[in-house]
C-alpha cells in the first residue's frame, strides 16, 4: 500500500538499511506484540492512576484497531490526532500501526488554521479530539475540521461527553471478546514495513506546516538506535513532560524507546515543575526529556522542591539553542546528567552520549547516532568547508525521509537532486564529530522549542487592512528563547496594536503560540541592495528593543514606532 505523497528511499539503499539490520522490516504492530510476549505483566504506560501492562496496552490497541476499521477507517487511510499526553493517545498510535493507518500528529494548541490545513494535506478519514481540553471545546474544532473534509470524515472523541454523530474513543478499546483471535485478524491484514506509519509536523518551513511521513522501519530504528545510545534498558523509566506528538519526547528515544526494551513511560499533560517533580519521585522517573525553556523553569524551582528527583540518571535537553553557559547552569542545578539533543522531525538525531566528557556535554550537541547518517557542513554554494569551520547542515540517512509528504515544489527547494535534506542549520563540526549549533538560515522563530515560520505569519498579517507591508522576525524572550515579533508597515490613517492582532488571529482559528508578541511599527521596511525585506536589520531592531513579556505596557509602547 504505497501513499501517493510518499518519497522513497532510492531501492538499492533500502536493501543496504535492510541488510544492515537498521530496516527490521517488521510493522510496530508486530513489534506491539513482541514486547507483550517479552515483558507481558510489567507496567509499559502510566497516566495517573492508570497503569497499563504490557499485554494489556497490546489488547487495548488490537481492541482499538478493529473499533476503528467499525468506524470505516481502513489499511492506507490518514487520520488526524489532536490528543494531550494520555495513555490513550499510545495505544491510538499502536491501533494504527496495527491497521496500517497513518496519524497526523497535531498539537493540542492547534487550531482550525492548522488542523484544516493538515486536514486537507493529508486527505483524512477521520479527526480524533479530545472533548474538552484546557477550557477549549476540541469537539466542535474537530467537527468543523471533518465537516470541511466533506462527507465520510469521522469524528472520533476521547472523553465523557460525546455528541450524537461522533464515536467515542473509549467505546471502540472495548476488549470483550477473544484477543488471540483478534491478534491473528489483524496479523493477517497487517501493513508491511515500508508503508507509512505516522505523519510528524514539520518545524517550521515556509508557508503552512508541511508533514513528514515516517515509515515503520525508519522510525522504528530512529526510536531503537536513540535507545541503545541513551542507554534505555528494562530498568528505564521515562516520563513525558513534552507533547508526545513531537519526535523528541515519542520516538528519540522517548516513549517508543522505553517501550522496546521493557521499561515503562510515564504521560504527565504539562511539564510544570512541581507536578513533574513529583511524578520523578513517586515513579522513580530516570529520563526525561525538555527543551531549554522547560529545563530553565525546572532549575529554578529545584532548589526549594521538597520532592526527591536523586532517581534521575539522565536530563535530555533539546529542540532550541543552550549556550555552554546555560549547559553549565543546567549540569550543576537539575538532576541527572545532562545529555544534549540535537534533533529534527525530519530524521536526524544528534545526541551527547551518557558516558562523554563534561566539556564535550557543555559545549556541544552531540553527533549522530548512525554510523550510515551522511552530514555535509557546506557553505552557499553547496561547497564542504573545512572541519571545524561553520557552514549549512546537509544530511541523508536511514531514518532521514527523502522528502516531505506531497510537496513536490517545497521538496525541490528542501532536498538537494541527490536527496540530502537541507536542514537550514548553521553548524560546526569538531574532529570528533560533534556538532555545535551556530544558527540558522531557514525563516523562522524558535519559540520554546516551538517551531513558527515567518512566512505563514506574515500571510496571516497580510490580511489585515491595518497591514501596508510587514515582516516577522524572533525577538529574544528571556524565557522561551525567542518569541514573534511582528514589524508592521501600517496603513495610512489605521492604527494597530497587539490587542487587535491578538483578535484578529484568534478569529482565524491561529494556535495561539503564533500570535505576534512583540510589534513594531516602521515607516518603511528596510531593504537589502538587491530590493529584499533586510530581515537581519530586523532581527538586530527586534534584539535591541527586547522588552520582557512582564511587564508588558511601558516598554512595549515605546515600541509603537521606532
Ligand atoms: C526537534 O525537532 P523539530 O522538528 O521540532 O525542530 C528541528 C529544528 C532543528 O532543525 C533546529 O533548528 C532546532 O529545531 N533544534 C535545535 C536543537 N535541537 C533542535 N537548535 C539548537 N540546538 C538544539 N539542541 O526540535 C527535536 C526532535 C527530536 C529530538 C530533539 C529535538
Amino acid at each position: 500500500m504505497t501513499r501517493t505523497g510518499f518519497v522513497p528511499w532510492p531501492e538499492h539503499l533500502a536493501r543496504e538499511y535492510v541488510a544492515k539490520g537498521y530496516w527490521r522490516q517488521r510493522p510496530l504492530g508486530a513489534l506491539m506484540w513482541d514486547w507483550a510476549e517479552a515483558y507481558g505483566d510489567r507496567v509499559a504506560l502510566v497516566d495517573g492512576p492508570h497503569r497499563l501492562t504490557y499485554r494489556e496496552l497490546a489488547e487495548t490497541a488490537d481492541a482499538l484497531a478493529e473499533g476503528l476499521a467499525r468506524t470505516g477507517v481502513r489499511h492506507g487511510d490518514n487520520i488526524l490526532v489532536q490528543l494531550p499526553n494520555c495513555w490513550e493517545f499510545i495505544a491510538l498510535i499502536l491501533a494504527c500501526a496495527r491497521l496500517g493507518v497513518a496519524p497526523v500528529l497535531a498539537l493540542p494548541p492547534h487550531r482550525e488554521h492548522e488542523l484544516t490545513h493538515l486536514a486537507r494535506l493529508a486527505g483524512v478519514t477521520a479527526v480524533v479530539a479530545p472533548d474538552r481540553w484546557r477550557d477549549f471545546d476540541h469537539q466542535t474544532l474537530a467537527e468543523h475540521v471533518a465537516r470541511d473534509r466533506g462527507a465520510g470524515c469521522r469524528v472520533l472523541v476521547l472523553g465523557d461527553t460525546v455528541r450524537p454523530g461522533n464515536t467515542g474513543v473509549r467505546a471502540l478499546m472495548d476488549r470483550a471478546g477473544d484477543p488471540a483471535a483478534r491478534r491473528r485478524r489483524l496479523d493477517a491484514s497487517a501493513p508491511a514495513a515500508d508503508e507509512v506509519l505516522l505523519f510528524l509536523l514539520s518545524g517550521g518551513t515556509t508557508g503552512l506546516p508541511k508533514i513528514i511521513a515516517r515509515t515503520h522501519n525508519d522510525y522504528e530504528y530512529n526510536a531503537r538506535r536513540s535507545g541503545e545510545v541513551c542507554g534505555y534498558d528494562e530498568d528505564t523509566v521515562y516520563l513525558a513532560v513534552l507533547p508526545v506528538a513531537h519526535n523528541f519526547a515519542l520516538g528519540s528515544p522517548g516513549v517508543l524507546a522505553a517501550l522496546m526494551c521493557g521499561g515503562r513511560a510515564v504521560l504527565l499533560p504539562s511539564p510544570q515543575p512541581a507536578a513533574a517533580f513529583a511524578a520523578i519521585e513517586r515513579e522513580r522517573v530516570t529520563v526525561t526529556s525538555l527543551v531549554p525553556a522547560v529545563a530553565r523553569r525546572w532549575l529554578a524551582a529545584a532548589p526549594t522542591s521538597p520532592y526527591d528527583t536523586s532517581g534521575l540518571r539522565l536530563c535530555q535537553v533539546g529542540g532550541s539553542v543552550l549556550s555552554a553557559t546555560e549547559a553549565a547552569d543546567l549540569m550543576a542545578g537539575l538532576p541527572g546528567r545532562l545529555q544534549q539533543v540535537f534533533g529534527m522531525a525530519e530524521g536526524l538525531l544528534n545526541y551527547t552520549r551518557p558516558d562523554d566528557p563534561d566539556d564535550i556535554v557543555r559545549t556541544t550537541q552531540g553527533r549522530p547516532i548512525c554510523a550510515d547518517d551522511e552530514v555535509l557542513v557546506v557553505d552557499e554554494d553547496d561547497v564542504p568547508v573545512p572541519a571545524g569551520r561553520s557552514g549549512r547542515l546537509l544530511t541523508r540517512g536511514p531514518y532521514t525521509p527523502r522528502g516531505y509528504f506531497a510537496a513536490p515544489e517545497h521538496n525541490a527547494r528542501a532536498f538537494t537532486p541527490d536527496g540530502w535534506y537541507r536542514t537550514g542549520d548553521v553548524v560546526r563540526r569538531d574532529v570528533a564529530g560533534n556538532l555545535v549549533v551556530e544558527g540558522r538560515t531557514k525563516d523562522l522563530i524558535n519559540r520554546g522549542g516551538e517551531k513558527i515560520s515567518a512566512d505563514e505569519v506574515e500571510d496571516l498579517l497580510r490580511a489585515l487592512p491595518h497591514v501596508a507591508d510587514v515582516a516577522v522576525v524572533p525577538a529574544p524572550h528571556r524565557e522561551l528563547g525567542e518569541s514573534v515579533c511582528a514589524c508592521v508597515v501600517p496603513t495610512a490613517g489605521l492604527a494597530l496594536d497587539l490587542t487587535e492582532i491578538r483578535r484578529f488571529f484568534h478569529e482565524r482559528g491561529v494556535a495561539s503560540f503564533k500570535t505576534p508578541e512583540v510589534l513594531m511599527l516602521l515607516d518603511a521596511l528596510p531593504r537589502t541592495p538587491v530590493g529584499k525585506t533586510d530581515k537581519k536589520a530586523l532581527r538586530k531592531l527586534a534584539g535591541e528593543a527586547h522588552v520582557p513579556r512582564q511587564p508588558r505596557s511601558p516598554a512595549a509602547s515605546a515600541l509603537q514606532r521606532l
